[in-house]
């Protein structure tokens, strides 16, 4: 049980120190349904500790969707 618990802290903590998040994560896996944007939804799949400030900041146009190019810029 512990052993389980420490697991997932670990995955926890690489994912919020994942400066090479947006390298390490295809813009295609991430737009569920694949119209070309990632929604906050979307990306929190993908990484449940991503805060929405963070989302915000890289939503340049603030159409609360991320295009391939704010997407790449996504800094965490
Ligand atoms: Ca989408
Ligand atoms: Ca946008």
């Amino acid at each position: 049980m512990s052993k389980r618990i420490a697991t997932v802290a670990l995955i926890g903590a690489l994912t919020a120190s994942g400066a090479a998040f947006a390298q390490g994560i295809a813009f295609g896996s991430v737009d569920g349904d694949q119209d070309g944007f990632v929604s906050y939804e979307e990306l929190t799949k993908a990484v449940p500790s991503i805060s929405e400030e963070i989302f915000m900041s890289a939503d340049k146009d603030s159409d609360k969707l991320l295009s391939q190019e704010e997407f790449a810029a996504l800094e965490l």
